[in-house]
């Protein structure tokens, strides 16, 4: 468990010295219940321009947010909870 954690720790160290403006947030999500959740959730955080690639997970309750450029959280945030789900924390991964 520590050594994955280590590596996973250097992992992330390398992809912020490559200096590219990619990257990836992981937002905690209340009220998705079917995969008809998943994909309104999806949808609507790949309708935001900047957003890269969506990953939802049902069991989770989370998306992985990937990103083309800076977006602020209020706009990730906004976006799912406009389309009916409750956003309680987002992250930098
Ligand atoms: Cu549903």
């Amino acid at each position: 468990m520590i050594s994955l954690r280590r590596s996973l720790k250097v992992i992330k160290i390398e992809y912020d010295m490559n200096g590219g403006n990619e990257m990836k947030k992981k937002m905690n999500i209340e009220g998705m219940s079917c995969g008809h959740c998943v994909k309104h959730v999806e949808e609507a955080l790949k309708e935001i321009s900047g957003v890269a690639k969506v990953e939802v997970s049902l069991e989770g309750k989370y998306a992985i947010v990937e990103l083309n450029g800076d977006i602020e959280d209020f706009k990730l945030k906004e976006a799912v909870e406009d389309a009916g789900y409750d956003v309680t924390g987002i992250s930098d991964l």
